[in-house]
């Protein structure tokens, strides 16, 4: 049978969210605009004022925030709070300029925690599981939301933070730990070196995993599954809305339930910002309706993806979003093509190579090159040149009819590829040095 951390929350009816999401939305306006010279001078240069935010229905009104707006405004300028109700920050590295820096209240911590737990109890999780945290903890979000939403759970909470992996078998093992949340990349590298180990699934305690902060494809899912004879769950969020847990997989392993009662979602056009209907692709815009610190309102994530609101086995009714299909800024463009990682991950995986690769992309002579560094599995690895030429080619084929485009493919020895034990470095584009 299902189980929710917060049923009523969870399961609450269309019209109760859409009650929730009015209320909350006037009163946020408001706070931001009373609070936030930065957002109220953007709201005015609209001609905007609170009074003309009655309900969701307005939203559309509101003017985006983005990345450059946090840069703008670093350290304190989106701050909504006096410094002396905040009792923590977190923050994230941006792939350019200031970190991200973003604020809590006591309150604040707790509603995040919340959604955390609400990810946990849909994994499958109780007060008698033991939950190892093998996110980084510290500035990273990983860790510290998900071991707030281990203790509301009650689980035993083991927080090892990433790194060590010997360790994290250690415990996994003499713990007896039954679910683990790490990032995809992360996990698989335990469970690789649990094989390597002799370890079976069977032998492996674990029945659950929460995994996400980066992307990752479905045949990736199926291999972590295989290897730790575990359930492997998405988890999303961002350190600008909080952290882990804005949206969560529940059994049906068909997408996250965005946690409504604190998120409304929106998806735009990328290029002109303009609302796309229920089930179109676009870029994922995030309105925070209960932050107290750091409220944004419509802030553009450069996730790309689709919401839905089909009825979910679960129970839950809550909005869910797809995996993000990439980042609009992470797509590369190859000599006009658009090509997500996550294209070339899922070739790669059809073709039963593990997913230890790296995408380096050039110019030479005017015109880009696509070079794709894959990791052989020992099994692969043969001294036989006709036959890693064979499967060389054999990648190149399936990359052409998936993006369109040729692509180098150099195979390369098991292990060569560096790991991470937090988020992956998939892509280096060389372009842009
Ligand atoms: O990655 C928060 C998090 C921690 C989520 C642990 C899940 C688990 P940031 O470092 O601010 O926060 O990075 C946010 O990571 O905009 C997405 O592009 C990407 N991302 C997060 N979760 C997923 C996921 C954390 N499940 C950025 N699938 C987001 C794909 C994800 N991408």
């Amino acid at each position: 049978m299902e189980r929710y951390f917060q049923p009523e929350i969870e399961t609450a009816s269309r019209e109760q969210i859409k009650a929730w999401q009015d209320e909350r939305l006037v009163k946020q306006v408001r706070h931001v605009w009373d609070n936030v010279p930065y957002y109220r001078k953007k709201m005015e240069a609209k001609g905007l004022t609170p009074d003309d935010i009655r309900s969701t229905e307005d939203l559309h009104k509101l003017p985006f925030l983005s990345k450059d707006d946090l840069r703008i405004a670093y350290p304190y300028g989106l701050l909504a709070v006096p410094l002396k109700d905040c009792v923590r920050i977190q923050s994230t590295s941006g792939t350019t300029g200031k970190r991200v820096v973003a604020f809590y209240t006591q309150h604040d911590i707790d509603l995040w925690d919340e959604c955390c737990a609400r990810a946990i109890v849909a994994a499958g999780g109780t007060n008698e599981d033991v939950c190892q945290v093998s996110y980084g903890y510290g500035l990273f979000t990983g860790g510290p939301g998900l071991n707030g939403g281990s203790h509301k759970v009650g689980c035993l909470t083991i927080p090892t933070s990433s790194g060590n992996t010997e360790r994290q078998i250690m415990f996994i093992m003499d713990l007896h730990a039954t679910i683990l949340c790490c990032t995809p990349s992360y996990a698989a590298y335990i469970g690789e070196t649990m094989k390597e180990k002799g370890l079976t699934p069977d032998q492996i305690p674990l029945k659950a995993g929460i995994f996400g902060a980066e992307a990752w494809s479905e045949e990736m899912r199926h291999d972590i599954e295989q290897t730790l004879g575990i359930k492997a769950y998405d988890i999303y969020g961002l350190t600008e809305l909080s952290g882990p847990g804005v949206s969560f997989e529940c059994s049906e392993q068909s997408g996250m339930h965005i946690n409504e009662d604190h998120f409304i979602a929106e998806i735009i056009d990328p290029k002109t910002g303009e609302v796309l209907p229920e089930g179109a692709t676009g870029e994922l815009v995030f309105t925070s309706i209960t932050k107290e610190a750091f409220p944004l309102l419509r802030y553009r994530t450069r996730d790309i993806c689709t919401l839905t609101r089909k009825k979910c086995s679960c129970g839950r009714t809550h909005v869910k979003m797809t995996k993000p299909q990439g980042r609009s800024d992470d797509m590369l463009i190859i000599r006009g093509v658009n090509v997500f990682p996550s294209q070339i991950e899922t070739v790669l995986l059809n073709h039963g190579y593990p997913a230890n690769y790296q995408i380096i992309v050039d110019r030479v002579n005017h015109t880009d090159t696509l070079d794709v560094q894959v990791e052989m599995t020992p099994e692969m690895f043969s001294d036989n040149l006709g036959e890693v030429s064979r499967r060389q080619k054999e990648l190149v084929e399936g990359l052409r009819s998936m993006l369109g485009l040729t692509a180098k493919v150099t195979l390369v020895a098991p292990k060569s590829i560096v790991r991470s034990e937090g988020k992956a470095v998939r892509v280096i584009d060389k372009r842009k040095i």
